[in-house]
């Protein structure tokens, strides 16, 4: 047994008796109300799922285990200590509840490094989609057929009894993350790059080596895609990748299928597929205002015929933030630091000035301001990863790191099928006194 996989034992087995316990004293204690507005608006707000790894407040954003994004990109470990953290470190943080040492950050690199080679047949399965397939569905499609990998469903088919489930359950979850970079990068090379694959260095961190397998082999790539994976790691359990692979999850199916919803999720245009929607969405307002900030009312005019065509404006809004994103604001934050004068950064930049007070102007948008997509692709560009329909893959790889740590979770509490009850109109019709 590993030395992360044996203090997850540790602490799960206290945490364990304290779920049951609070299970069997308290589980009828009321802990919300649900109104017919709540299901029938996608039920935000409403409390339903038990999360560890992160949690989301309105006003303020993200916290993983408790610890703010600015807390976490100064204390987390890193290469050096001008970068960004290791996602290692996130991922050892939202599992586990303690802050990583230099050292368990460099076990985590070692250990999916050692699991990473992927078996022959999931680089068959992606040359055998026509060169055109969606990214994402390349990336699915992968995922989905390394599931005969799965040592929980071996352990399953063996007769391993529920309490144990969360033991291959976290092999599981080790390798796939390990997996994730070779699939995404293989992908990556075989769509853009005449298929000229590049081997893994099994020396560099879980980011780098991405950074490294996709083509792009310096130090400003490798810490851009440290924070890109630190950022879009988890944002609590609601959000559709992980309710989602939770869901999913929940059948006992394995961590590959679970996952795999995820991913199916994430692929959607309200969701992560939004990365890649504000990239298409600025090309098509530089192409039809031309350079962008030279005139913030031809930006505001363009924002406003969007709206009035029907479309959303993608990376702004969200369905339970109400500020600016701290993800978007890291971005912001980098991008000033290292690339000021990029011609997108200073797009994104102006749009930031001017499209939230024009949503703000739109009564039944919640929240006018610029969430982690608004940024993440300009980031990018800047260094050269310009083919913005394979940005939800990155997006993918990072979620991996929450929501698969949150599955173990779900494993070791033993939580049950999720199954959720449901109504035809007439019920709700009836509720109402109609
Ligand atoms: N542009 C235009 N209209 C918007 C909008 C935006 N950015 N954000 C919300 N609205 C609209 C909604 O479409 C909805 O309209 P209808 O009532 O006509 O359907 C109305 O305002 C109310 O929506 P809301 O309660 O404010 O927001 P939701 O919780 O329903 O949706 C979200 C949240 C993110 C899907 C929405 O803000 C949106 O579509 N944003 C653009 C897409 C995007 O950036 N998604 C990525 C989110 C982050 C992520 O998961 O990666």
């Amino acid at each position: 047994m590993d030395q992360i996989k044996r203090k997850f034992k540790e602490i799960a087995v206290p945490r364990v008796e304290e779920f049951r316990k609070l299970l069997t004293e308290s589980g009828d204690k009321p802990v919300d109300k649900v109104t017919i507005g709540s299901v029938l608006s996608g039920m935000k707000g409403t409390v339903s799922l038990l999360t560890d790894t992160s949690k989301l407040d309105p006003e303020e954003g993200i916290r993983f285990r408790g610890y703010s994004i600015p807390e976490l990109r100064k204390n987390l470990p890193k290469v050096n200590p001008e970068g960004e953290p290791l996602p290692e470190g996130l991922f050892y943080l939202m599992l586990l509840g303690e802050m990583p040492k230099d050292e368990d950050v460099a076990f985590l690199s070692k250990e999916w490094a050692s699991r990473s080679d992927l078996p022959d047949y999931v680089y068959n399965v992606i040359d055998a989609l026509p060169l055109d397939t969606r990214p994402m569905v390349q990336f699915s499609t992968a995922i989905l057929s390394m599931a005969s990998l799965s040592k929980f469903q071996a352990a399953y088919m063996e007769g391993a009894g529920k309490s144990d489930y969360w033991d291959s359950t976290y092999e599981d979850i080790m390798d796939l993350i390990a997996k994730l970079p070779r699939i995404a990068a293989y992908i990556y090379r075989r769509k853009y790059h005449d298929n000229k694959q590049i081997s893994a260095d099994k020396s560099l961190d879980w980011a780098a080596n991405l950074a490294h397998m996709m083509g792009y082999d310096n130090y400003e790539v490798h810490r851009l895609l440290r924070l890109y994976m630190f950022l879009h790691a988890d944002h609590e359990g609601g959000n559709v990748s992980a309710h989602a692979t939770h869901l999913v999850g929940s059948a006992l199916s394995n961590p590959y299928y679970a996952y795999t919803a995820g991913m199916t999720g994430l692929a959607g245009p309200l969701h992560g597929f939004a990365n890649q929607e504000v990239m298409r969405w600025m090309f098509g307002m530089i192409e039809e205002i031309g350079p962008a900030c030279e005139d913030k009312d031809k930006i505001r005019k363009y924002v406003k015929k969007t709206l009035d065509d029907g479309h959303v404006i993608p990376g702004y809004g969200h369905a339970v933030l109400r500020k600016t994103d701290p993800r978007f604001t890291a971005q912001i934050e980098f991008g000033q630091k290292y690339l000021p004068d990029d011609p997108w950064l200073i797009t994104m930049t102006c749009l930031y000035e001017v499209v939230p007070e024009v949503l703000g102007s739109v009564s039944k948008i919640k929240n006018p301001w610029p969430n982690v997509d608004a940024g993440s692709g300009v980031l990018l560009m800047h260094y050269g990863i310009k083919e913005f329909e394979f940005y939800t893959v990155l997006f993918g790889v990072s979620r991996a790191l929450g929501v698969l740590s949150q599955l173990l979770w779900d494993r070791a509490y033993g939580l049950p099928i999720e199954r959720p009850t449901s109504h035809p109109l007439e019920w709700f019709k009836e509720k109402a006194g109609l």
